[in-house]
């Protein structure tokens, strides 16, 4: 178990510094379960009116238990939920959803376009170079705080999946 958590926190770790971010730090705290590795975890920069903001990241769930992440919380807005994009015929629509299912082995990409953390009230605008504390709540692992790097352009994948812009 100790070294499950410990492989955990390494995966996560060494994903972030490979997104070349200096000064990164990922909390975990758990409550009994392996938590969900998070990494590529950013914020679009938006002009100073900008009332809302948008956090992707991906979660890798490196346990033999499937999760569930089923809140966020930060201190930059004063409400976070999670997002999906549906389809209404042409229209794209965004939609809050109650949770996102992190399977056993598995792993989810929260990104532009699809599922996505959504801050309304932000305290402050989302300035390009700027960080910001986020903790993601799992049903089985607790709370996961991490940093969120705001940054005007999306960051390189490092998975081999085709980005869409
Ligand atoms: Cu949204």
């Amino acid at each position: 178990m100790l070294l499950r958590l410990v492989t955990a926190f390494a995966l996560g770790t060494a994903t972030l510094i490979a997104v070349a971010d200096d000064h990164t730090h990922a909390h975990h705290q758990t409550a009994g379960s392996t938590a969900p590795a998070v990494s590529q975890v950013w914020s679009r920069a938006m002009p100073p009116s900008a009332p809302t903001g948008a956090v992707y990241f991906t979660l890798n769930n490196p346990g033999d238990q499937q999760d569930r992440l089923i809140g966020v919380q930060t201190s930059r807005a004063k409400k976070a939920e999670l997002h999906t994009h549906v389809h209404e015929g042409e229209i794209m629509r965004m939609q809050q959803i109650d949770s996102v299912e992190v399977p056993a082995g598995g792993h989810v990409e929260f990104k532009p376009g699809g599922s996505h953390v959504m801050l309304f009230e932000l305290s402050e605008p989302l300035v390009a170079g700027e960080r910001f504390p986020l903790t993601l709540i799992f049903e089985n692992a607790g709370e996961v705080t991490v940093e969120v790097a705001i940054q005007e352009q999306a960051p390189e994948s490092s998975g081999h999946e085709h980005m869409h812009h």
